[in-house]
C-alpha cells in the first residue's frame, strides 16, 4: 500500500489498524507527542501556515500544499514502497533477503542506531523554537515551520520503528525521546550539534546546510539497512529533506547575496552599519557549523561502524554504486590522525575507517556549498572568498579533539588558540550584532535589511504570497 490513509487517527500507509496493539501503543504515545509540540515546539503562534503534507509517497506530486493550522498538522507514519525482491547489498549477508524483522542478534545496536537518529529529529525543533519571533519574512517563516512539522514527522518516523519492532523496549525508548531535551543540563539530547543554540536565523541557515546535511548522509546510509523497514522509513524521509536543503543552501545565499551588494554598493567591507553581516562574521558562524556538524560523523576510526557495517545495519552513501566486493574485510583507507602529536593521515581498515568514507562524502557536498556563495560573490564584484575550515579545526570527537588547530590546519597551543579563536567563531560581540539585525518582518512581500529575497517561492507562489496568517 502507497497511498497514505488519513482517515486514521495517525495518518498512515503501513496499515496500522491490522494490528491493534501497535496502534494502541501509537496511539497513547501521541497525546505525549501533541503536550511535547505544545511546551517544546514553536513558540510563534500563527492562524495559519502554508505547509506540504505527504499524500503520496512515490513521484514529483507527493505532497499537497495549503493553510494549515499547526496544531492541526497530520503527522503520520509513511514508508517508501516495499521492493519484496530487495537483497540485502553489503556486509557478511550480502544476497540475503533484507530483513522485515529485527534478527536477535542485532537488536541492540539497531535500536540504537534508531534511538540515536530520533533523538535529532525532535531536538531541532527545539533549538529552532524561537525563530517564529524574529522572522526576516513571511516566506522564511513558512520554510521554518515546514522543517520544523517535517522534523516532528521524522521523530513519528523512529517511533514508529521503535513501537512496531521492539517491544517494551521500544516503548520506552520512545518515552525517552520526549523527555531528553536541546540543551537540559540532566537530559540533554544525544549528539552535541542538537545541544548547541540556534538562536537566531544566520545561525539557521547555517544549521539547515550543515547539520541537516549530515542528517541527508546519516539517512543514506540507513536507507541502505538490511532491515528493510529501516530502510524504507529513511528513504521517504530523504524526499522530504531536500526540502531542509533548499532552505540552508537558498538561505545562506541570499545573505551572502545581500552582503555582497551593500559592500559594492557603498564601496566598503563594513557593511554592519547597513544592516548587512559582514563576510567576516559569516565565515566564523560557518566555522562553528561546519566544525560542529563534522563531530557527527564519530571518530575516523570506529569498531561500532565496522560492526554496524559488517552486520548489514548501516551501509555507505550510494552503496550500490561502489565497485568494490561491498564487504571490505580486505581493503584499507587513509584516514586522517595525529601523528607524533603532528596532524597527519595513517592507513587503516576499510571497515573501522567509514565514518571518514561517509564524512568524505559529505564535506564534497560542502565544497559545492562554497563554490556557490563564491560565485554570488565573484559575480558582485567582491574579491573576498569563503572557505570550509581545516579538519582539525575547533573538534570535540575524533583524532583532533584533544588538539588545536587554525582553520588552516596549523596546530596551536592551548594558549595560542585562546587568545585567537575569536577571530574564526562567533564571539559575543558577533552573536550580539547579528542578534540586533533579527527584527521580525511579517508583512506581505517585504524583507529584512540582511538578505535578498528569494529567487522563487514555494510551489510555484510568489515571494509575495500569504504564507503564513499571523494571529
Ligand atoms: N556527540 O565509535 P564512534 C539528523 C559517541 S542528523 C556526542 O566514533 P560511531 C538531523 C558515539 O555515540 C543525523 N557523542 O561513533 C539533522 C560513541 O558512543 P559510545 C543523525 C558522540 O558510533 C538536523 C562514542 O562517541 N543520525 O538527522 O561510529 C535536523 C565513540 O564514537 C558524537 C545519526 O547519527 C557526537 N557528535 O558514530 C534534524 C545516525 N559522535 O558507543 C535531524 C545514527 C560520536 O562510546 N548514528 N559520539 O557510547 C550513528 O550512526 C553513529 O552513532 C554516529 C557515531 C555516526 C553518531
Ligand atoms: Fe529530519
Ligand atoms: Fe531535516
Amino acid at each position: 500500500m502507497t497511498t497514505p490513509d488519513y482517515s486514521e487517527k495517525i495518518p498512515n500507509n503501513v496499515s496500522l489498524h491490522e494490528d491493534r496493539r501497535l496502534q494502541r501503543a501509537l496511539e497513547s504515545w501521541q497525546p505525549d507527542f501533541l503536550t511535547w509540540w505544545q511546551d517544546m515546539g514553536p513558540t510563534l503562534p500563527a492562524q495559519d501556515v502554508y505547509l506540504r503534507t505527504a499524500t503520496d509517497v512515490r513521484g514529483e506530486g507527493w505532497a499537497t500544499f495549503g493553510h494549515v493550522p499547526m496544531k492541526d498538522y497530520r503527522w503520520g507514519i509513511f514508508l517508501a514502497d516495499r521492493n519484496p525482491d530487495r537483497t540485502i547489498a553489503f556486509g557478511q549477508h550480502k544476497g540475503e533477503p533484507a530483513w522485515q524483522k529485527v534478527p536477535g542478534e542485532y537488536r541492540s545496536e539497531l535500536r540504537r542506531l534508531i534511538v540515536i537518529q530520533g533523538d535529532t529529529e525532535p531536538a531541532s525543533v527545539e533549538q529552532q523554537r524561537n525563530l517564529g519571533a524574529t522572522a526576516p519574512s513571511l516566506y522564511d517563516l513558512r520554510n521554518l515551520f515546514q522543517v520544523n512539522v517535517e522534523e516532528g514527522r521524522h521523530l513519528w518516523a523512529m517511533v514508529y520503528l521503535l513501537h512496531a519492532h521492539f517491544g517494551r523496549e521500544g516503548r520506552e525508548e520512545a518515552a525517552e525521546l520526549l523527555h531528553r531535551n536541546s540543551g537540559s543540563q540532566d537530559a540533554p539530547r544525544i549528539l552535541g550539534a542538537f545541544n548547541e543554540e540556534t538562536p537566531d536565523w544566520l545561525s539557521f541557515f547555517m544549521f539547515t546546510y550543515f547539520t541537516d546535511r549530515d542528517g541527508k548522509y546519516q539517512l543514506g546510509t540507513l536507507k541502505e539497512s538490511a532491515f528493510d523497514p529501516l530502510s524504507r522509513t529513511c528513504e521517504f524521509m530523504l524526499k522530504e529533506e531536500a526540502h531542509h536543503m533548499m532552505v540552508g543552501t537558498t538561505g545562506v545565499d541570499r545573505v551572502v547575496e545581500r552582503t555582497a551588494r551593500v559592500m559594492t554598493e557603498n564601496d566598503t567591507d563594513d557593511v554592519a552599519g547597513h544592516g548587512a553581516i559582514p563576510l567576516d562574521v559569516i565565515q566564523k558562524y560557518l566555522n562553528f557549523h561546519y566544525s560542529v556538524s563534522l563531530d557527527l560523523f564519530g571518530g575516523e576510526t570506529s569498531t561500532n561502524v565496522a560492526n554496524y557495517y559488517s552486520a548489514g545495519l548501516k551501509g555507505r552513501w550510494l552503496e550500490e554504486r561502489r565497485s568494490d566486493d561491498h564487504v571490505l574485510t580486505d581493503d584499507s583507507i587513509m584516514v586522517d590522525a595525529l601523528i607524533d602529536g603532528q596532524i597527519g593521515v595513517t592507513e587503516v581498515s576499510a571497515l573501522t575507517g567509514l565514518n571518514t568514507d561517509l564524512r568524505r562524502e559529505y564535506i564534497a557536498d560542502c565544497e559545492g556549498g562554497v563554490k556557490r556563495w563564491n560565485r554570488i560573490l565573484e559575480r558582485a564584484g567582491v574579491g573576498r572568498r569563503l572557505y570550509l575550515p581545516h579538519v582539525a579545526f575547533n573538534r570535540q570527537v575524533g583524532a583532533f579533539a584533544p588538539i588545536e588547530a587554525s582553520p588552516s590546519g596549523d596546530r596551536l597551543t592551548a594558549g595560542e588558540w585562546e587568545s585567537r579563536k575569536g577571530e574564526w567563531l562567533p564571539t559575543d560581540t558577533d552573536k550580539t550584532f547579528v542578534r540586533s539585525l533579527m527584527k521580525p518582518v511579517y508583512e506581505r512581500g517585504k524583507i529584512a535589511s540582511w538578505l535578498a529575497p528569494p529567487r522563487n517561492g514555494i510551489n510555484g507562489q510568489p515571494f509575495d504570497y500569504e504564507y503564513v496568517h499571523l494571529v
